[in-house]
């Protein structure tokens, strides 16, 4: 259900607010200290914006796909590492258990997840297992009323501060591949779970990945998302599907800030007797820049609109993904050529957005991943008509 308009541009201009008033003059801070203050996490919780895609009968905001992208976009302005906070609760970590959890499921645990008050995170990738996710290891053994769950996951995103894991794990030893894979809710605190050392990164500091180790953890059999075995990697997919979209939102939001940096700096630094916006070689980037954020937004409020009107939108969102991603990447690299030294330097924060776009193209699928959800789509349906 969307909200009604004036309730929505509402909450938009406090988000914006938020962001570019709040925000925004953290961002070196946050970085250096690999943290995100814990007040303006509480500031978060009071907005509500750990329930921004979880239904209002669940406690949430309850927005549906455009809207969720519209607020993303104007999250975008700000370093991703403020979004990640909340971000795995909106999508990831939550949308497993709201597409395909029981109603009980639902009404455990999403109230808690809408208001902030525990984090979940979605642990499917493993040191063997990247982007053939299909190919996973950590094992499910039914054990009476449990399941024991052992293995490992790499790079999960908020793993340090997550109190539950949707977890994807094979329950059919003898079935290789997707099929034998299922997917479950376990709390951090079973015993045999732990959380290993948050990752150093490239960017993105103040957003934590880390691995998460099970060793011999039971879980009751009540917590097999929707009840029913080898949905999992199903499951994981519709996840990604609408993590995709979020993924291509959030881009086209950070090369919108990029842009806004590019042109007052390129309006401001003189070289040669003038503003270097007055030469033609300036002018381009700024334009591919623009005509490319532009298309990424199209893109993404496009697939956003099908998929709020029922649509299986599974090929535009890797659309989106593959696109505003990659896109992000040449806008931020413009960004550093308009900006020339002080580009490169950690005065300003384009150094900083460089590194942090640079992790957009890989997770939640890598651009190449992107590429074969495409054509694969695309074959099927010629093979089909
Ligand atoms: N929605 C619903 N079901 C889907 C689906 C989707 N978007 N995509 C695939 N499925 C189903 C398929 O229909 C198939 O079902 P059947 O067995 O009933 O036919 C099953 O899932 C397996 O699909 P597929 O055969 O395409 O699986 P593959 O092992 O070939 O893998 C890719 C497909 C490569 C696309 C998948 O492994 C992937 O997305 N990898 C990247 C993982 C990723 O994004 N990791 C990031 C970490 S999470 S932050």
């Amino acid at each position: 259900m969307p909200l009604d308009p004036e309730t929505f541009d509402q909450l938009l201009d406090t988000v914006r607010r938020f962001v570019r008033e709040r925000l925004v003059p953290l961002e070196s801070e946050v970085a250096e200290n690999d943290a995100v203050p814990p007040q303006v996490i509480d500031e978060m919780r009071e907005m509500g914006l750990f329930g921004l895609s979880i239904p209002e009968e669940f406690g949430g905001i309850g927005l549906n796909m455009s809207e969720e992208a519209r607020v993303v976009l104007e999250l975008g302005w700000t370093s991703p590492a403020f979004r990640s906070v909340f971000g795995t609760n909106v999508g990831i970590g939550s949308q497993g258990i709201m597409i395909d959890g029981s109603d009980e499921q639902k009404s455990t645990w999403l109230p808690r997840l809408a208001s902030g008050e525990i984090i979940a995170s979605f642990a499917l990738t493993e040191p063997e297992a990247g982007s053939d996710a299909g190919s996973l290891k950590t094992s499910a053994r039914r054990d009476g009323d449990d399941y024991v769950l052992n293995g490992t996951k790499r790079f999960i995103t908020n793993a340090p501060h997550a109190g539950i894991f949707t977890v994807m794990a094979r329950t059919d030893p003898d079935t290789p591949g997707a099929r034998g894979v299922s997917a479950f809710i376990v709390e951090r605190e079973s015993p045999g779970l732990s959380v290993g050392k948050h990752d150093k990164k490239m960017g993105q500091q103040g957003a934590h990945t880390a691995d998460v180790i099970f060793e011999d953890v039971r879980v009751p059999a009540t917590h097999l998302i929707g009840g029913v075995e080898g949905q999992g990697f199903k499951t994981a997919m519709k996840v990604l599907d609408r993590g995709r979209l979020h993924m291509g939102a959030i881009s086209v939001g950070i090369a919108e800030r990029l842009i806004d940096e590019s042109v007052r700096y390129a309006s401001e630094r003189q070289q040669f007797g003038k503003p270097i916006g007055e030469f033609q070689l300036v002018q381009a980037m700024l334009a591919d820049s623009r005509t490319e954020a532009y298309a990424g937004q199209s893109m993404v409020m496009d697939a956003a609109r099908r998929f709020d009107s029922g649509e299986n939108i599974a090929t535009e969102a890797a659309c989106c993904k593959y696109y505003c991603t990659e896109m992000v990447g040449r806008v931020a690299d413009r960004a550093v050529q308009i900006f020339g030294g002080a580009g490169y330097i950690a005065e300003y924060p384009i150094e900083r957005f460089y590194r942090d776009v640079r992790l957009l193209r890989i997770y939640e699928g890598t651009s190449q991943i992107q590429q074969i959800v495409i054509a694969r789509n695309m074959l099927r349906e010629a093979a089909a008509n």
